[in-house]
């Protein structure tokens, strides 16, 4: 069987051939072209377009130019998803330029430093992660510098819609040929090396993978890590961040301490892990993308048997795919439904709660479920083969008073509002933020509540104009906190205004990876 993980070649570099303009011309009529589109919809989309222009540095686009100054994981999945519509050639290497500092394990770092980027900057810097020497067993890149921790994994879904917004131009530059090996690696990766409890879920090691990362929902398993001492590093978010909003220095002890530990271990995943948490979102996050890769082995197939056209040029770069046939990438579609059949069970299984009707995150150290209610437990949602009684009551409390969507809230806030760690300005314990409130407005969408969704994208899109493109919001006044001119937020806002309400959607990109009549019924548990 060929092998189909060519990790012997390293990932490619953003200078490579395949990333030949820097700067190419919009597609033709870019402008947006949703005939639903009113002027002011024209203006936003203007405005959020020149937030990512000038986010962008070199080969890829930095969430904030002031917070946040290198490339991070998830957001630029979020980042490459709105920018599909408006320079999918920017979008495409948007993406490979993450995963050229993808690890030999498959691990997608959390950030990829800019090696132009003074170190203080931002904090934890290079020469705290180490990556190219402490990450050696691991298999980090040695010719740049990355975090070691990981994010959510957005990357296939994005990869996916990437390519569904020009075929065409993916085709021929073998975009999803050259990523889909390495997207599988990063899957296996979390559904192996991370599946610490043995549940069939994927772990996160710390809280910033979670992407959530002061999230009441860590509050009880990190309360057990002892915080590095404050003289032993000097924050850099509070350079740029309100300190009332952002984590308080006890918290950020305690991810210093836990980043150093992770680093100290050579980023082994077999020893055990202080904090281990299966989290209900980022493994939402994982079955979404098992879907995504299940529909591009498809395309990759008929590619293979010449249903699509292969493309003006030949990809560049080592293809790892070359020697495998349309019948094995159409049996790899098969397992990668089937995986995300077993998941989903997996995830209501061990995750879901009746009695608050969302799910919980697991503390697989201290071995108990968290009774918070953070919107991380909402995030399933996403998933096309979800339960209906899952479903049903997820729509529930998705508008009941502890997120309040429609009534107290028009947008979901991060955490339960009725909580008492509830806050509504200070970082992930309360707040709104862009990213989840796309991911449950395609949640809505992908589970026939059309008005909802509509609804959603309506907030969604007057609040991120409203707001500058913030980095989160006040839940009920949304009054703008943390960063502007935020990548994400841009980026998701374009997404919504290119794809449109619904009816002008395109089915084939609303229902994470399920274009494919027979995947939506293969979603199913
Ligand atoms: C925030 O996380 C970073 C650490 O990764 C930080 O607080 O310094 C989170 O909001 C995370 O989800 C996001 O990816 C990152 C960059 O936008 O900022």
């Amino acid at each position: 069987m060929p092998v189909l993980l060519g990790f012997a070649d390293r990932p490619a570099r953003p200078d490579d051939s395949h990333h030949q303009d820097p700067h190419p011309p919009d597609r033709p009529g870019s402008a947006l072209e949703n005939p639903a589109a009113t002027a002011a919809d024209r203006e936003l989309w203007r405005s959020a377009r020149r937030v990512l222009r000038q986010n962008r540095t070199g080969a890829s686009t930095v969430p904030s130019r002031s917070l946040y100054p290198h490339q991070w994981s998830w957001d630029s999945a979020f980042i490459a998803i709105g920018l599909r519509h408006d320079e999918p050639a920017r979008a495409r290497m948007e993406l490979e330029t993450l995963f050229a500092a993808q690890w030999r394990d498959g691990r997608v770092p959390h950030i990829a430093f800019s090696p132009r980027v003074p170190h203080s900057a931002y904090f934890p810097s290079p020469d705290f992660w180490r990556s190219s020497t402490a990450g050696g067993p691991a298999g980090a890149p040695t010719d740049r510098q990355t975090s070691g921790i990981v994010q959510p994994p957005v990357h296939a879904l994005a990869a996916w819609l990437v390519h569904r917004a020009d075929p065409t131009g993916s085709v021929r530059a073998g975009f999803l040929r050259r990523l889909y090996p390495r997207l599988t690696a990063w899957q296996r990766y979390l559904a192996e090396d991370r599946d610490l409890g043995g549940l069939g879920l994927a772990a996160v090691v710390h809280p910033w993978e979670s992407g959530m990362d002061n999230s009441p929902c860590w509050d009880e398993p990190l309360a057990r890590i002892t915080p590095a001492a404050p003289d032993s590093f000097r924050r850099a978010d509070l350079d740029h961040g309100t300190p009332a909003d952002r984590p308080t220095d006890e918290d950020y002890g305690r991810y210093v301490a836990l980043a150093a530990g992770y680093r100290d271990r050579r980023y082994t995943d077999r020893e055990p892990h202080p904090f281990a948490v299966a989290d209900p979102g980022f493994n939402a996050l994982l079955i979404a993308a098992e879907l995504a890769l299940g529909e591009i082995a498809i395309e990759l197939a008929a590619e293979a048997t010449g249903e699509r056209p292969a493309g003006a040029g030949q990809p560049n770069g080592p293809d790892a795919l070359a020697a495998t046939s349309a019948a094995e990438l159409h049996a790899r579609a098969a397992r990668h439904r089937s995986r995300a059949r077993r998941r989903t069970r997996a995830l209501v299984q061990r995750l879901w709660s009746d009695s608050t009707g969302q799910f919980h995150c697991r503390d697989l150290v201290g071995g108990r479920t968290l009774a918070t209610r953070g919107a991380t437990g909402l995030l399933p949602l996403l998933l096309p083969g979800l339960p209906p009684p899952q479903t049903a009551a997820l729509l529930r409390t998705l508008s009941g008073a502890h997120f309040g969507l429609g009534s107290t809230t028009a947008l979901v806030p991060s955490h339960d509002l009725l909580g008492p760690e509830f806050h509504r300005g200070r970082y992930w314990r309360g707040p709104a933020w862009f990213n989840i409130n796309w991911l449950i407005e395609r949640g809505l969408r992908q589970h026939g509540e059309r008005a909802r969704a509509d609804a959603l994208r309506g907030s969604i899109l007057t609040a991120a104009g409203a707001s500058g493109f913030a980095e989160y919001l006040d839940p009920y006044t949304q009054e703008p906190h943390g960063a502007r001119a935020f990548s994400w937020t841009a980026a998701l806002a374009m997404d919504l205004l290119a794809t449109g309400p619904a009816g002008q959607a395109e089915d084939e990109d609303r229902a994470a990876g399920t274009g494919h009549p027979a995947e939506r019924e293969g979603a199913r548990p």
